[in-house]
């Protein structure tokens, strides 16, 4: 998109003693430099201007103000600040009137709140959602939401980064008066009209006290949020915001905004903020691929499901809940039936919890049919084929497919790791075969990998995209080889965790330094969630090609010939007593890791929890480098979107090659290089993280490329 010229980001147009200021700076109205220029110099013309009696701020395009730039921050800052202009707006002598409508988000709901009055479009969502970006509202909204909503409506808004609705918006008192229609610029002016015509006075947030008025009550509500932001896994801002609230009660307003610039400037340089606007702006710059910019999706609207199994199910609840129709087949009656019970199931859930109405059930599942024959997929758009992981059977339902469907149907799999190549080579369209790899459970997990084979068209992957964006899903584009990105990587850090287990570390221990790095869990509670039988198979399965020097830690798999595969039979690395969802260390597990040790003639060492990390983090990142290099995947972000979504790589963090980049590649290249003295195979350097090091630079310059 051309960028507009600096000048003519903001416009004024002065009618009939209303001045219009417009903010058009596409795609979502971003306050970067020159719409910061262009609102200091509006402002100071229209307040000059005795044929002004108001100013009616809005946006051009389909929002107001999504917020500050974000690809600004980390640059050196321009004036004038937001907060500058904010005061400049406030301090306006004629009446300042913001007209919403899209979103009014962080900087942008700040300007609306620097002004004195404020409508918005029944559409419009408002809110301040830079927790989500490391950061907090940094121009004054500390200071003006309390004031105008009070401490815990604010602090909820600040510290869920949630939008709220602009009828929420109006009832809290975010807003003034919602407007009837959608033309946003003529609701303005009509708005300041009456406002100018009834007299009102020119009100200043920063000044409006009433909200506050019960300070036990808002010291409460201070205090609550204090105890549940430290529930919080390690994030930064969410304590200062809480401190900027604790100042907006105690302190005057300038003194309130000195405290929250302050706290916005720490919250600025935490290495907390380049990770999560790295997580934002990656989680985007996914969906462009190759594909999707050389070709359009294939319409569609009626999907098969081949497999009700697990993830057959919840694929297609993901489908249905997209609005899409959707054909399960199964191999017999009972085993459809299975399969509809699974999907039924996840609908009785949502009753239960009142989030969904009986009817609203039906009407769902009046989109959800099942068959046993393949002929039922005549007239399908797009095929997923979720069967069992067999590449004999994968090819048998593509002979089905390649029958039966119609000319310009995608044909995906979901297959994790086999060869997508072969089973496209398999049938006489191997242009239309496209992996779709879901993570379990499908209509949870964010994550979805498109898998690239040799033959595919561009407009195939372009359908798969458009899928993952109609599914709201993260669309990762991923080259064939065994795993594709994720389960590759993950094959690796979980090889890392075994050596360092053999050689002294506990399992535990292990668990412990994941989630102290900020995950939700570790690598072994991972293993007894997902079942341990699953990375079982896959080492049975790699057994015949693993390189015979390779180190192989055995332990897992005397667990695994014990039936011990985590919560679903009660117990693997952990005890689950009673079913129970947080398992026990097992004394059990720790004397057969002993044992295993003594048979690898290994004598155990202890590892400190920056040790553990050091290498499982450098085993990540070595293999994410060789996954770019080869071209599994585009970029390092895609490795970063993979890891955040679908492995549950800190968001905070970024992802493993930005968190890399964080620390330094030239210390995670040291680190590799040390751990090579013990195991030079297997701790062999990525070339790319090695040429990289050489040049000076980072993976980011690879993601710009
Ligand atoms: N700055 C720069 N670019 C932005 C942007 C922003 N604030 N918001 C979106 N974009 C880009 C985005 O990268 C994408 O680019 C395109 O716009 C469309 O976005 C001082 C510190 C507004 C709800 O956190 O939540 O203000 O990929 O795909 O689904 O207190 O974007 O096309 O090149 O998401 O319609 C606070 C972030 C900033 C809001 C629209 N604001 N944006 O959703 O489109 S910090 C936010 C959103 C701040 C002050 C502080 C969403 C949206 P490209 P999109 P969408």
């Amino acid at each position: 998109m051309e960028a507009t010229p600096a000048a003519n980001v903001v416009t004024t147009t002065v009618s009939d003693h209303i001045a219009l200021v417009t903010i058009s700076n596409p795609p979502v109205n971003a306050l970067s430099t020159a719409v910061r220029r262009g609102l200091q110099r509006a402002i100071e013309e229209t307040s000059a201007d005795p044929a002004v009696h108001a100013v009616v701020i809005c946006g051009a395009g389909s929002n107001f103000i999504a917020g500050a730039d974000i690809r600004e921050f980390g640059l050196p800052p321009q004036a004038p600040s937001l907060p500058e202009v904010g005061a400049l707006i406030e301090a306006c002598p004629k009446l300042v009137i913001a007209a919403i409508h899209g979103a009014a988000l962080g900087g942008g709901l700040e300007v609306a709140l620097s002004a004195h009055y404020r409508l918005a479009t029944d559409t419009a969502r408002l809110g301040l959602p830079e927790v989500a970006l490391g950061l907090l509202p940094g121009a004054g909204g500390t200071q003006r939401t309390p004031r105008l909503i009070g401490a815990q409506a604010a602090l909820d808004l600040m510290l869920t980064g949630r939008h709220a609705s602009a009828r929420e918006a109006l009832r809290l008192g975010l807003i003034d008066h919602l407007a009837t229609s959608d033309d946003i610029a003529a609701e303005g002016i009509a708005y300041a009209r009456s406002l100018l015509s009834d007299g009102s006075p020119v009100r200043r947030s920063s000044a409006q006290t009433d909200a506050l008025a019960d300070r036990a009550a808002q010291q409460a509500a201070i205090d609550a949020a204090r105890a549940d932001v430290q529930k919080k896994r390690g994030l930064f801002s969410p304590g200062k915001i809480v401190d900027c609230v604790q100042a907006a009660l105690d302190l005057p307003f300038e003194q309130g905004l000195a405290t929250e610039r302050e706290l916005f400037t720490q919250c600025l340089e935490s290495p907390q903020r380049a990770g999560l606007i790295h997580a934002f702006l990656a989680e985007r710059e996914v969906a462009k691929a190759p594909e999707t910019r050389a070709a359009r999706p294939r319409p569609f609207q009626h999907v098969g499901v081949i497999g009700g199994g697990t993830m057959g199910a919840g694929i297609a609840v993901a489908l249905l809940d997209a609005g899409l129709t959707v054909t399960m087949i199964e191999r017999d009656e009972a085993a459809l039936t299975l399969g509809r019970s699974r999907v039924a199931k996840v609908y009785d859930g949502l009753i239960q919890k009142a989030r969904m109405t009986e009817d609203g059930k039906a009407a769902v599942l009046s989109r959800f049919h099942g068959s046993t024959t393949y002929d039922a997929l005549a007239h399908a758009d797009i095929v997923i084929e979720a069967v069992f992981e067999d590449m004999a059977v994968k090819k048998a339902v593509f002979a089905e497919l390649d029958r039966v469907c119609r000319a310009g149907a995608v044909l995906a799999t979901n297959t994790s790791y086999l060869d997508v190549n072969e089973i496209a080579a398999s049938v006489s369209r191997p242009g239309d075969v496209v992996g779709l790899h879901f993570f379990s459970p499908a209509n949870i997990m964010k994550l979805l990998e498109i898998v690239v084979p040799a033959q595919v068209s561009a407009d195939v992957v372009a359908t798969g995209f458009e899928l993952a964006r109609r599914l709201k899903k993260v669309p990762v584009r991923a080259g064939v080889c065994d795993g594709f990105i994720g389960n590759r990587i993950l094959a690796v850090y979980r090889q890392a965790a075994d050596f360092m287990m053999e050689d002294g570390a506990s399992p535990y221990e292990i668990d412990q330094m994941a989630r102290a790095f900020g995950y939700p869990m570790g690598p072994y509670e991972v293993s007894d969630l997902a079942g341990g039988d699953i990375g079982w198979a896959t080492r049975k399965r790699r057994a015949a090609t693993r390189d015979p020097r390779a180190r192989y830690v055995p332990i897992a798999d005397r667990l695994c010939e014990r039936g011990w595969f985590g919560q679903k039979t009660g117990r693997g690395w952990y005890l689950y007593a009673n079913g129970a969802r947080t398992g026990q260390p097992d004394p059990e597990v720790e004397a057969i890791v002993a044992e295993e040790r003594a048979k690898a003639g290994v004598t155990p060492r202890r590892f400190t929890q920056d040790e553990l990390q050091r290498r499982y983090l450098a085993a990540m990142v070595n293999e994410g480098a060789k996954v770019v290099a080869e071209g599994i995947a585009l970029r390092p972000l895609d490795v970063d979107v993979a890891m955040v979504h679908g492995y549950g790589f800190p968001r905070h963090r970024g992802g493993p090659m930005k968190w890399a980049d964080i620390v330094g590649l030239p210390t995670i290249l040291a680190d590799i290089r040390a751990f090579a003295q013990e195991d030079p195979l297997f701790w062999a350097p990525a070339p790319l993280l090695v040429q990289l090091v050489a040049s000076g630079q980072s993976f980011d310059s690879l993601n710009r490329a």
